[in-house]
């Protein structure tokens, strides 16, 4: 066979093999995929926090690992389009949906639609306070109320033999989030046995930077004596610190910090003594969350609630774990 003859059947067996490549994976005439391969869509609340960004990287590698076609989508921590993007991946016709509630309230009417869609719904991060049991299957994430208790009973053990008010700022994440009002409430119960312990002041900084350093910035013009910052999540401990430092002080001496989340950059300013105490909670919820969607496809049972595992860090401890520090 001539030259050109063996190329033109070479690119033919490619064409068709090329076609039928995009034809199999293109399911049923309902759109549903048919080719037995897992499609999952995942509404995440934003990419607000260093937290939230390891979270989401660990999700879409791990669907990348487990071959299952992700729909993703980023809702700038906006309700609304969390709401959107869960009506779109149901009129896709996905096999699961996954997401990371950005409040609490407010998600019976879509879940419900889900359900009456006939597609599961795993919580993953965040919970919601709806009574219908129904509208989900599992909730994979961490317990906030232990992770505040955590945070708490540090701050105790710290400042056991002071005797003295102890002044606390508090920064709470975004307003009605699961991980705001549980983190708040561990705390607070954790500290209630001393009167010594005073939250002189608590607002919300949305668990970004930038509005934790303008909320610090507050908290320092408005307080006379701060002996404490009990920060939701790193990034606002972060921003925190820069408002602490501008005005003159020292973060992690003049002022202790004990945080939540355990990201890399907290660890460096632990590394450095800015942060006093930082309670883990762990984002990488990805390998576990396609393991749990598989089995919902197959129509197996799973447990309702899985805890993941996570510890707590001082500055030695976040020191020597900076080196590996994924996230
Ligand atoms: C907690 C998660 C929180 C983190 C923040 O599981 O929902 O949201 O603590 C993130 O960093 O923004």
């Amino acid at each position: 066979m001539s030259k050109r003859a063996v190329a033109a059947a070479a690119l033919a067996g490619a064409l068709v093999l090329g076609l039928t490549a995009c034809s199999s994976g293109s399911g049923s005439a309902d759109g549903k995929k048919s080719d037995g391969k897992l499609t999952i869509g995942f509404a995440q609340v934003g990419a607000e926090s260093g937290w939230r960004t390891a979270n989401t990287k660990s999700i879409q590698d791990a669907a990348k690992k487990a071959g299952v076609t992700l729909k993703f989508s980023d809702a700038q921590q906006k309700q609304e389009n969390q709401i959107k993007a869960i009506r779109s991946f149901i009129q896709q016709k996905v096999d699961v949906i996954a997401f990371s509630p950005v409040v609490e309230s407010g998600w019976d009417t879509v879940l419900k639609e889900a359900k009456n869609a006939h597609i599961p719904v795993i919580l993953t991060d965040r919970a919601v306070d709806s009574k219908d049991e129904s509208l989900y299957v599992s909730f994979l994430g961490s317990d906030f109320v232990e992770e505040g208790k955590k945070a708490g009973d540090w701050l105790v053990k710290e400042y056991a033999a002071a005797s003295g008010d102890v002044n606390i700022v508090q920064l709470e994440g975004t307003t009605g989030s699961a991980p705001a009002n549980d983190r708040k409430s561990g705390f607070a119960d954790a500290i209630k046995g001393d009167p010594k312990f005073k939250v002189v002041a608590s607002q919300t900084g949305d668990f970004t930077r930038a509005k934790g350093k303008e909320v610090m910035q507050a908290f320092l013009k408005s307080q006379p004596k701060i002996d404490v910052l009990y920060a939701h999540n790193d990034d606002m401990a972060l921003g925190a610190i820069q408002a602490i430092e501008e005005a003159g002080k020292k973060p992690g001496t003049d002022i202790k910090i004990v945080s939540v989340d355990g990201v890399k950059d907290a660890f460096t300013a632990m590394s450095q003594g800015k942060i006093n105490f930082d309670v883990e909670c762990n984002p990488l919820l990805g390998d576990q969350l396609m393991e749990l969607a598989k089995k919902v496809k197959a129509g197996e049972s799973v447990e309702r609630r899985i805890k993941t595992e996570e510890g707590t860090f001082t500055p030695e401890q976040a020191t020597a774990a900076l080196p590996n520090r994924q996230y």
